[in-house]
Order: C-alpha cells, then structure tokens, then sequence
C-alpha cells in the first residue's frame, strides 16, 4: 500500500511539473548567430501554421515534416499567437539568408526567398529532439538566428558508375545533403565502367554500355582481378532522372549531370565503337584505372554527343552541365589520322590543344542553348575553353590558375575532399582507395587560396565533397564514407570561417550522431581515434 501510494505521489508530481526537454542548440553546419534566450516555444494540439508570403518548397517541407511528427493535420491560418510563421522580409539580402526568432509566443522565420525559408526550417528541425515521433508536445528553445551562406556552390558528388545504387538511395542522399544546406549534387553518370542514363536516341548505351561482365571486385592495379562473371549495371530511365531532379529541386538542390569527354568514354564506345579512333569493339571496362579507348575528334563524335547532350538538356533544368575532361590519355590521336586531320586544319599544336578545341567545341554547343560548361581541373591544359568553371581536383594549382584568368573554380582537391579516402588508420577499415582524409582535415580545408586576391577569390563559388564508388559495392558502403565527412564538408562550405571551431563540430557531430540513427544512414565512427 505504501508503494502504491508513493507512486501516485510520484505521478502526481510529474504531472503537475511536466518535464521540458530542452537541447542546447546543435546545429550544422553552424549558424553565423545563434544566441539562446530564457524560455521556450511548445508545440502543441493547438499550435499552426502560418505561410504569410506564400513559400512554396519551405512550407511544403515544413507542414509534411511537422505532420508525421505529431501525426495530425496542421491547420494553416494568418496568426502569430502559437504558430509558427513564415513572413517575406525584403531586408534580408543574401538569397539563401534566414532568421529564425523562437520566443514564448511563436516561432518566426523570415527570409526574402524560399531557397532562406528552407534553410530555416532544417535549422528549425535541428532545434527539435530527434526522436520526435507521434509527439503531442514539441518544446524549441528560445533562440535568435540570422544565418546566410559563406558560398553559393555546396556541392556533393556520386559515381554511379562504378556501382550504382537505386532511385531511393539516391533521394536518401539528396535529403541528407539538404538537412546541410547543399545545394548542388553532381551525378557522375558516365564511365568506362558503366553508363548510366538512358538515351532514347542510341539503344545500345542501354544495351551494351550500361552493362559489364563483373561485379568488379578486384583491386586497383592488381593482377590477376577477382572478376566473379556476373553482368553487372543498369541504368536510371529518364522517367527516373527526372523523379531524382524533381525531389532534388523541392529540396533547393540543383542536380548537374556529368557527361564524361573525350576520356571515360570506354563504355560508350563498346556500344559504339564508330566512337573511338581504332574502330575496333571493346568491353566496358572490367578493371578500375584510366583508359586509352576514349573518344575520337571526329564529326559522327561530335554529332552523338550533340545527340546527348540534347536529351540531357532536355531532362535537366541546371544552368551547369559537366563534361569531365579528366584523364585522357592521347596515345590514340597521336596515331590517328582523324585525329590528325583536325589537329592540321584547325592549325592545333598538338594533342592538348586537340583536347581543348574538342572541350570548346562542346562548350559553344551548350552556350549556344544557354548553358555553362564545368569540366576537371586537365581543360586547362592546352588552353581554357572561354566560359568554363574548373572544377580542381588535382590539388589547388588549377584553381589558382583559373581564377587568375577570370574564370570561376570549384575546390574539390583530392587531400581534402575525396571521400573514397580512408578516414582511419584503423586496421578494420573495409577496403579504400588509399589515401588518408581524417573528418578533421576535412574539417580545416581553407577553399580560399592564399594565392588569391580578394578580388580573384570572388571566382571560388564554393566546394564540394566527391565520392568515387570503385570499392563502393552497395549504398550502405557509400553511407560509411560520407558520413560523417559531408558534415564539415557542408560546415566549410556555410559557415563563416571566423565561427569554426573543431572541438564545438565535435561535440556537435556527437549529438548528430543519433539523428544520422533515426535516418538509418550507416556512418562511421571515428571521433576518438587517436589518429582520426
Ligand atoms: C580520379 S577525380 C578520377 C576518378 C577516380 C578517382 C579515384 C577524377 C576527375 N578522376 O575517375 O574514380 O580518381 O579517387
């Protein structure tokens, strides 16, 4: 008797002094302010929402998220008492800029475009516990944040070439990009593995190049490689591509294609082999590395990657198409009389300045229907087609390079933004490419070179993480090398650099840790490593 009474004291005393569970704000990638205020805002049965100026992808993505939170409907009314609003304000100037003001009373997100508006609410959804599921009452710390982007590009990248992951994997990816404010997923499509994008125009990319006779589980250069002599590949429909760019865009994420030229061109031309320069049939590529089959210069080239390019303009909206450029040997244009040809009638040098002409002759191509070219950092060799950004992978040389000449540079340099990189010096660690990429060097990439003068500098839009798939077998793989990675990645990318802060990411990422378990998303954990 004495225990029954003891617990109904005890739940009387709970009830009349209901717990508030109230988190230290742990937002990433960190706001510019974030200062924290006594008291909280509690959402509850009653509470709304409230669009005063019509944002559309923010307000979608807001209602659906606080819908399945607190599984009910959320009435959407002008109020401000116990509603969460969503007002213009033409004061904030930067595009993607936000403020979030939470107080007692309501919670205000103002912004002077959606693209603020969105960002808000994945800050807002970070000031929520985690586990929120089915909760009747939500309690969001009193805060005050005004928050902009430190660069406009904030890129991740994915082969799908090497292996290729499902339609949900790839929204699974997108949504975890968008939850840190990155707007910009570059899709690798192509390779000399696999091609991966279905073109209505030639059957037989879907036929032949899509597919190889190995799953590929051999390393790099080693001899003899582990084929297991199953087909492997597929490749998205354009019902699909457009699906992907569809979730992409209500997330503020442009999706830019990349087609590769004149090299990883391998699996193409096994579906085409009037493509190459020897005419003769090769496979796609069974082995990981660099090719010598790549595109020949010639007018039947030129017309099927017109032919492409048409379709792809066709499906993406993005402003940017990729064209690679990256290592092509030029072994067979030296003994190529096509090759030759053009190199003499176009008064060319030699094979680099073949490389450029080909690259800007795609590039008037796609300006001509109003896009821009982005190629890897080798366009510069032989000359720079004349509107083209660099994407520097080969350290930072070829940014600074292109910077100087006015052109605008996306920092991608292999020692600080490759994810196909080990992240520890664990001996446990499923096999990697090589290389080391600790989540703290990530974390201290400067993208601005000290090369640059301020006023060059203006050329470097941004930076993004790259994750090439060659041991990367299933999408739980790729998991465990974004993640944590495109955490600082996406914390370099927007916050200013003044505010980070290794050990305050730390604590951060730890807490992180458990939303990345609510979405499933199979990331490493290497926070006390001693070497990590
Ligand atoms: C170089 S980075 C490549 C890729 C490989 C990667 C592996 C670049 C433009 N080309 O084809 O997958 O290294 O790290």
């Amino acid at each position: 008797r004495f225990l029954i009474l003891c617990s109904l004291i005890l739940t009387l005393f709970s009830c009349t002094k209901p717990q508030v569970e109230l988190l230290s704000p742990s937002i990433i990638p960190a706001p510019q302010s974030l200062q924290v205020n006594p008291g909280h805002f509690t959402i509850n049965k009653e509470t709304t929402l409230s669009n005063h100026d019509d944002f559309t992808a923010s307000y979608n993505f807001l209602n659906n998220f606080l819908e399945h939170a607190t599984d009910r409907t959320w009435e959407t009314k002008y109020s401000d008492n116990n509603a969460i609003v969503l007002e213009y304000d033409s004061t904030i100037t930067s595009k993607e800029g936000y403020h979030i003001v939470s107080t007692d009373r309501n919670i205000t997100i103002k912004a002077s475009t959606d693209a603020g508006a969105f960002y808000a609410v994945q800050s807002l959804k970070q000031l929520m516990p985690v586990d929120i599921a089915h909760r009747t009452e939500i309690h969001i710390p009193a805060v005050t944040i005004k928050d902009e982007p430190r660069f406009k590009y904030r890129g991740m990248h994915l082969d799908v070439s090497r292996h290729m992951y499902d339609v949900d994997f790839i929204k699974k990816y997108i949504d975890a990009m968008a939850m840190l404010k990155m707007n910009n997923f570059h899709w690798h499509l192509t390779d000399d593995q696999g091609w991966r994008i279905e073109i209505k125009k030639y059957p037989k990319l879907q036929e032949i190049a899509a597919y190889r006779d190995s799953t590929l589980l051999g390393h790099y250069n080693d001899t003899p490689h582990q084929y297991d002599g199953k087909k492997y590949g597929g490749y998205y429909t354009q019902e699909e591509v457009r699906e992907v760019i569809a979730f992409a865009k209500a997330r503020h994420i442009n999706v830019i294609p990349e087609i590769e030229m004149p090299g990883h061109a391998q699996a193409a031309i096994a579906a085409y082999p009037e493509l190459g320069c020897t005419g003769e049939n090769v496979q796609v590529a069974m082995k990981w590395g660099v090719f010598e089959d790549i595109y020949c210069p010639s007018e039947e080239t030129f017309t099927f990657l017109e032919n492409v390019l048409d379709e792809v303009m066709e499906l993406f909206p993005s402003k940017y198409i990729h064209i690679g450029g990256d290592e092509a040997p030029k072994t067979q244009w030296k003994s190529s009389p096509i090759a030759q040809q053009v190199i003499k009638e176009n008064g060319l040098k030699d094979e680099f300045e073949l490389q450029s002409y080909f690259i800007q002759r795609m590039e008037k191509y796609l300006n001509s229907k109003g896009r821009q070219i982005i190629g890897w950092d080798e366009i510069l060799e032989g000359g720079l087609a004349p509107n083209a950004t660099v994407m520097s992978w080969r350290g930072t040389k070829g940014a600074i390079e292109a910077a100087k000449a006015g052109h605008d540079v996306i920092m991608t340099p292999t020692s600080h933004a490759y994810f196909d990189y080990y992240q520890s010096e664990n001996e446990n660690e499923p096999l990697a490419i090589g290389g080391f990429l600790p989540l703290e060097k990530v974390y201290n990439f400067n993208p601005i070179p000290k090369e640059l003068s301020d006023e060059e500098a203006i050329h470097v839009l941004g930076v993004q993480g790259n994750i090439w798939t060659e041991y990367m077998t299933t999408s739980k793989q790729v998991e465990y090398m974004a993640f944590p990675r495109m955490l600082p990645m996406s914390e370099v990318a927007w916050s200013a650099d003044e505010n980070k802060n290794y050990d305050s990411f730390i604590n951060r990422v730890e807490y992180f840790h458990k939303r990345l378990d609510a979405m499933d998303i199979n990331y490493a954990n290497h926070l006390y490593e001693i070497d990590g």
